[in-house]
């Protein structure tokens, strides 16, 4: 979430939206994502997404309202969500997201974590939310690199009634001083199970709720794995309880290098945490545990060297480049 706002449009009456089928090649959806600034796959996982809203209803039900237009009256905000909801854990792994995580931020970084994951439950009567920019939270004056690719899992039909997510189509490649005007931003309509995904540059805001029922929203957020992660994953999952995770999932909120020696510990890989020790006292295969140079991190600098010459905004064409 990002605090610098603009006024809240109008959204466009009957606009088309940019949706894909869930069978469509990666390749194709992450060019259509960085083409539109935001892509709508149907129904990617309908079953899971129905198991996380029956996980986290307790904790909904819970949770305080918010206290100002930005996090809504009249919304309900859920965090630390892997915790609570196994289904979720296995939503922030699904092999699409992932696909397009590959895709878009390891253009500007060597690795990518979880930067983010909230529940946003819109009751009847939320009213419209200043339209913002993720990648805001960072201080650059335009938002050419992308550093946050955030999601909106379908915990619940969205539509144009209930406060489907406002998205402003084509805002990420805008410069830093537009802003968006009435009737720029669409609702993204969609059943459960499907899901939004956007861009760090693209203006969008919860919607506004006019319908008799709630409007639930899982949002995960991925982000470059040298900046700070919004939602402090460490806290969120301690290692007693990230311990019970898979490895990938570990990695992924953070156990993990973010990239060329950042994040490690005892000067190693932060995950040996959770690998038995060897004699020497290292993680098993490292020669001590303060090792400082691995495989992995050479390879890491590598990707670093070709990032260094790429920020640029993304476009179809920069993904089609394999090199
Ligand atoms: O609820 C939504 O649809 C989006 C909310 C959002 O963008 C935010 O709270 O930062």
């Amino acid at each position: 979430m990002s605090h610098s706002e603009a006024t809240v449009p109008v959204s466009a009456p009957m606009a088309e939206l940019n949706i894909a089928a869930p069978d469509l090649p990666h390749d194709a959806l992450a060019e259509s994502l960085v083409e539109h600034g935001y892509v709508i796959i149907a129904e990617l996982a309908v079953a899971l997404a129905r198991q996380a809203r029956e996980e986290l209803a307790p904790h909904i039900e819970a949770a305080p309202r918010g206290y100002d237009s930005f996090l809504g009256e009249h919304t309900k905000r859920v965090g630390g969500i892997l915790q609570k909801s196994t289904a979720a854990r296995e939503l922030v792994m699904h092999p699409t997201v992932l696909a397009l995580c590959d895709r878009t931020l390891l253009r500007h970084a060597a690795r990518y974590q979880l930067n983010f994951s909230g529940i946003m439950h819109l009751e009847p009567g939320a009213a419209a939310q200043p339209l913002h920019c993720d990648g805001l939270l960072y201080p650059f004056a335009n938002q050419a690199v992308t550093t946050l690719m955030p999601t909106m899992w379908a915990l619940s039909e969205f539509s144009r009634e209930n406060g489907g997510t406002l998205v402003v189509p084509g805002s990420h490649l805008w410069p830093a001083d537009r802003r968006p005007q009435p009737g720029e931003a669409v609702n993204a309509e969609m059943p459960t199970g499907s899901l939004l995904v956007y861009l760090s540059g693209t203006w969008h805001g919860g919607g506004e709720n006019r319908s008799s029922r709630p409007r639930t929203g899982l949002s995960l957020q991925y982000s470059l794995g040298w900046l700070r992660q919004e939602e402090n994953q460490y806290l969120a999952n301690p290692p007693e309880v990230a311990r019970d995770y898979s490895e990938g999932l570990r990695r992924l909120i953070g156990y993990d290098y973010g990239g060329p020696y950042l994040g490690f510990v005892d000067g190693g890989d932060p995950h040996s945490l959770f690998e038995p020790r060897s004699e020497s006292g290292g993680a098993p295969g490292s020669e001590t545990p303060a090792m400082r140079s691995t495989p992995e991190i050479d390879a890491a600098f590598e990707a670093i060297e070709r990032i260094r010459c790429e920020n640029a905004p993304l476009s179809p064409e920069t993904l089609r480049r394999k090199d």
